[in-house]
């Protein structure tokens, strides 16, 4: 490889390493803080899988970051966005776990594969114990 494609080569890569992280430093942050996600939950290590198809982000969206990108053409920004869609305690990955109940357990709301270990009646008492879904309000 001739040195000046070698540079176009890395210039390439960088230009896509920002555009990957763009997602990840806009909504990652944001749903982690909002949902109270700790740093060992499912949902934390998965990164951009908690919306994604892909680990490292771009097109391709699971049932629940589909439904966010649905949810952001009505809500004012991410935070309420992601707000909103709690609320209307859908299963986005149709694995008999609420959206917001997974957010509880720290597992993934859009991968069928990552439920949680607790019964739903658990998690349902733990969500009231926070205070509903308003725990999650922005
Ligand atoms: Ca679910």
């Amino acid at each position: 490889m001739k040195p000046v494609h070698f540079l176009a080569f890395v210039l390439a890569l960088a230009v896509a390493g920002t555009q990957i992280s763009s997602a990840r430093s806009t909504y990652r942050p944001i749903a982690l803080k909002q949902f109270k996600l700790e740093k060992n939950a499912a949902a934390n290590k998965a990164g951009c899988q908690f919306c994604h198809v892909n680990a490292f982000g771009g097109a391709g969206w699971n049932g629940f970051g589909q439904a966010l990108k649905d949810q952001l053409a009505s809500s004012s920004g991410v935070p309420q966005a992601l707000f909103d869609l709690l609320k209307k305690n859908a299963d986005s990955d149709k694995d008999g776990y609420s959206d917001v109940l997974e957010v509880v357990a720290g597992t993934l709301p859009g991968d069928a594969k990552s439920k949680p270990s607790a019964k739903a009646a658990d998690l349902e008492a733990k969500l009231k114990k926070m205070g509903g879904v308003s725990a999650f309000k922005p």
